[in-house]
């Protein structure tokens, strides 16, 4: 090789690399695959909207990284579990499970938590969506009629539980002291025709000193031995005039959590397949679930289409907490049938 060959050959070589250099350069600056922890959170904090089962807030969207503000009051009352059976639930914002927190990776959240004036005892949250001690339970830990706060930034995708981790643990969250955060990945959640909140708790029940009210009983749940099993704190919670409904056609995403404190669910919709299961509320996407199971203290995000209409009952399939304890609901679907999926045949005996 002459010397003006290696020349240009060494031109060409480092003209290359520069380019490919360059191309690196790019791939970086539009990279999708930026750390959360990175993502710069934009503005003033807002309050964001939180909402009671089986309601949920509006989809993150496509929006970018923000600011939140999220107020959560932690109340001892009463409320009925089952037909006129009155019950002392401690909860989040007053409700079994507590509001439901949605916001996406990213973001930054300024949580506030209030014990009410009139709680016998302290509270606090863990949510499984922190990264940090405790979930936020000691920095959150609140006396009666005190207000704490802690910020933390959402870094993992996924659904996840929060509840009070006051001891003893298993009465505040046996009481009712649960609830879910979604945090949604940038870009948000793929879009569906309908989202429910539904979460499944597990209770233990004695009379308490007050006629007609019962309250947490501790030798239960410690044989973890519930009298109900139910979604959403309350016997009948989705069947009637509170089934949650949905249109033939239409897509269903069900964002389901398990409080326990003690059961693990396996949840089942009678006649429907999960087209799609977040397994354990996570990224992990499987289809064509039947029944998928919901550890305590965990979750699943589960959507399928609905093609013919009926009712549809969504169970604990250890099916004896179903129909003797009272984890059973239902979702109504209205529309036109749709022989090709489904048809009941007469048959005439001749
Ligand atoms: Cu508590």
């Amino acid at each position: 090789m002459n010397t003006k060959n290696f020349m240009l050959l060494a031109a060409t070589a480092v003209v290359s690399l520069l380019m490919s250099c360059n191309t690196n350069e790019g791939t970086k600056t539009t990279s999708t695959t930026q750390s959360p922890i990175d993502m710069v959170a934009e503005g003033e904090p807002e309050m964001a909207e939180v909402t009671g089962a089986p309601n949920v807030p509006a989809p993150v969207g496509n929006r970018g990284p923000k600011k939140w503000i999220v107020k959560l009051e932690t109340t001892e009352i009463e409320g009925t579990i089952a037909d006129s059976t009155k019950y002392t639930f401690w909860t989040f914002n007053n409700t079994v499970p507590g509001s439901f927190i949605r916001v996406r990776e990213g973001d930054e959240v300024e949580l506030f938590l209030k014990n009410a004036e009139n709680s016998v005892l302290p509270h606090n949250i863990d949510l499984h969506a922190v990264t940090g001690p405790g979930g936020g339970a000691a920095a959150t830990t609140s006396a009666p009629g005190k207000e704490t706060s802690f910020t933390f930034k959402a870094i993992n995708p996924g659904l996840y539980v929060y509840h009070c981790a006051a001891p003893p643990v298993p009465m505040h969250i046996g009481n009712g002291m649960y609830g879910l955060i979604l945090v949604e990945p940038a870009g948000g959640l793929p879009k569906v025709d309908r989202e429910y909140y539904i979460m499944q708790g597990d209770f233990y029940t004695k009379a308490s000193s007050k006629k007609g009210l019962m309250e947490f009983d501790n030798d239960k749940a410690v044989a973890e031995n519930p009298d109900y099993v139910l979604f959403n704190g309350k016997k009948g919670s989705l069947l009637g005039a509170n089934m949650i409904e949905a249109k033939v056609g239409e897509t269903v995403r069900l964002f389901v959590g398990n409080g326990g404190p003690n059961l693990t669910s396996s949840f089942h919709v009678i006649g429907e397949i999960f087209d799609n299961v977040y397994l354990e509320g996570g990224s992990t996407i499987s289809h064509n679930i039947q029944t998928t199971m919901i550890p305590a203290g965990g979750s699943a995000i589960v959507e399928f289409k609905v093609d013919v209409p009926g009712e549809y009952v969504l169970v604990d399939h250890s099916l004896s907490r179903a129909f003797n304890k009272g984890c059973i609901g239902k979702l109504k679907v209205t529309g036109e049938p749709n022989p090709k999926v489904f048809k009941a045949n007469t048959l005439v005996k001749e």
